[in-house]
């Protein structure tokens, strides 16, 4: 049925080392949103397919896996990130294919894949304790330990990435892991299991459960064996996530999207802002937990601001993934329809740019035109909540102060950037901004591995990336040995 670059059956799960059939043997389309036609076949696992899978995971940490030293296993996630480049052709088209991604955008995830097993794979061994002074006769330290079986349950915007930056944490400090990817992207989940294998993890250190959310994905959450549990998705599922997480008492990490606001200054540096303001709203076609999806400017600058940005709407290109455009169809049909009933809260009035989809685009694709909104109040629904598609809204501030209560005015709490020459007043908002990153005269900083992420709010809690994440991913016991 499938032309796709696989070397593996996208229909099998992932676990124990070994491939199979879900329990119930179904399985559930993969459609490519480019055309919305199915490509390939997935496997929808199950309750019994979850518990199998924390079985292998506590079985390798009771064997070969649980033993390894630190090292080793950080060898084998430094060699697993060059298996994934030696693959990005292969990886960044299914990828593509998968999920609508633009090629070239799909080739910077593969590659940012292979950062986060380069980076924790190096990160493994330099975990360290401490000792601490304490009473005479007592010496006193600190040991990180993995949490154990840890699960994981990933969106579909950023596969690889997401993936990559919790199973690669959770790898090098010892844990076990289930996966279950986004029934809308599995393809790339099940390449990176079948890599792991190659590299050399043994059988259980990763499982990979393809499913449904409320199948799968709850049966992860609901298992007793899984002592920690990190989410990225919408705020509705990692409500219940956590839920289900005080079911157990086992923390949870979340990642749950975020309405992030870009400040742009009357002094601001206009042609190096503006490819990042259009860029961190359009990037994924907007499907982006981090995307700068509100911007606001100083009204001094307002007029002049919009125009150019429309005019750089207007311009970009809308294609299939495969034809490597700016802008992608959206993941499903579904996604589709969320975002065409934000964009049916404008007014013709409120639209200031919307680029033109091209004829000849196939018919059963996902494509939303990229739209520029404006002359909306900061509370409208389409300056708060997030659209997850190609939709930037612009919103005129006064000075630092209404800067400062519009951006902080939305219920999330994830990305902020600030574009001014003020260097006083890049410290000043850095502090008062609600954000887990804030970026100076730039967005995202090129999505960087080393650097802790998260959000406040709405935006979830707890922090991945960096070597924070390593933190999360263990737990401290302090050890008291009196020895007089
Ligand atoms: O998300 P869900 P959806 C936002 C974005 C988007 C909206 C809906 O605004 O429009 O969410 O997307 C699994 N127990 N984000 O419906 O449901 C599901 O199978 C356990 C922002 O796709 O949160 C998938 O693997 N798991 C976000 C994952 O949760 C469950 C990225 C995400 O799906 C489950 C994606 C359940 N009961 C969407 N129900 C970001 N932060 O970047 C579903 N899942």
């Amino acid at each position: 049925m499938t032309d796709l670059p696989l070397w593996f059956d996208p229909a099998l799960l992932f676990i124990g080392g070994q491939w199979s059939p879900s329990a119930t043997d179904e399985t559930l389309p993969v459609i490519d949103p480019s055309t919305g036609v199915e490509i390939a076949r997935i496997a929808r696992g199950g309750k019994a397919d979850i518990a199998a899978a924390v079985i292998a995971a506590e079985t390798a940490l009771a064997g070969a896996w649980g033993a390894m030293p630190a090292f080793e296993r950080g060898r084998i996630l430094s060699r697993l990130g060059m298996l994934v480049l030696d693959h990005v052709d292969a990886l960044a088209e299914m990828e593509a294919r998968d999920v609508g991604k633009p090629l070239r955008q799909a080739r910077n995830d593969v590659i940012a894949l292979a950062r986060y097993c380069e980076f924790y794979g190096g990160a493994a061994d330099k975990l360290h304790g401490q000792t601490i002074p304490f009473q005479a006769g007592f010496t006193v330290y600190t040991m990180r330990e993995p949490h154990g079986v840890t699960g994981h349950i990933i969106p579909w915007n950023y596969p690889m990435q997401i993936l990559g930056r919790s199973i690669g944490a959770a790898l090098a400090t010892g844990n076990a892991c289930v996966l279950k990817p986004a029934e809308e992207a599995c393809l790339t989940a099940l390449a990176f299991a079948d890599l792991a294998r190659q590299a050399g993890f043994p059988p259980g250190a990763l499982n990979v459960v393809p499913g449904l959310g409320l199948e799968a994905g709850a049966a992860l959450t609901a298992n007793p064996g899984i002592r920690h549990l990190s989410f990225t998705g919408s705020v509705a599922t990692g409500r219940h996530v956590q839920i289900a997480a005080a079911e157990n008492i086992v923390p949870v990490t979340l990642e749950l999207g975020g309405k992030s606001p870009q400040l742009v200054f009357a002094d601001a540096d206009l042609d190096r802002a503006l490819p990042f303001l259009v860029n961190a709203g359009i990037q994924n076609a907007g499907q982006t937990c981090s995307a700068g999806s509100r911007i606001l400017v100083q009204r001094s600058i307002h007029d002049q601001l919009a125009v150019r940005l429309a005019s750089a709407i207007n311009a970009l290109k809308v294609a299939p993934a495969m034809d490597d455009a700016d802008v992608g169809p959206l993941v499903s049909a579904r996604q589709k329809s969320i975002v065409e009933s934000f964009l049916a809260k404008a007014t013709p009035g409120q639209i200031l740019a919307q680029a033109p989809l091209p004829a000849g685009l196939p018919r059963g694709g996902n494509y939303i035109a990229p739209t520029l909104i404006g002359h909306i109040p900061p509370d409208h629904p389409l300056a708060q909540d997030e659209i997850f598609g190609p939709v930037q809204v612009l919103i005129p501030f006064d000075d630092e102060d209404d800067a400062i209560r519009i951006a902080n005015g939305t219920k999330y709490g994830l990305v902020a950037s600030v574009w001014s020459a003020d260097g006083g007043r890049q410290m000043r908002l850095a502090k008062r901004l609600h954000a887990g990153q804030v970026f100076l005269n730039n967005y995202g900083a090129a999505g960087g591995v080393e650097l802790p992420f998260g959000g406040t709010g709405h935006s979830g809690h707890g922090r991945e990336k960096g070597f924070e994440a390593l933190y999360a991913f263990t737990a401290l016991k302090t050890v008291a040995a009196w020895h007089g």
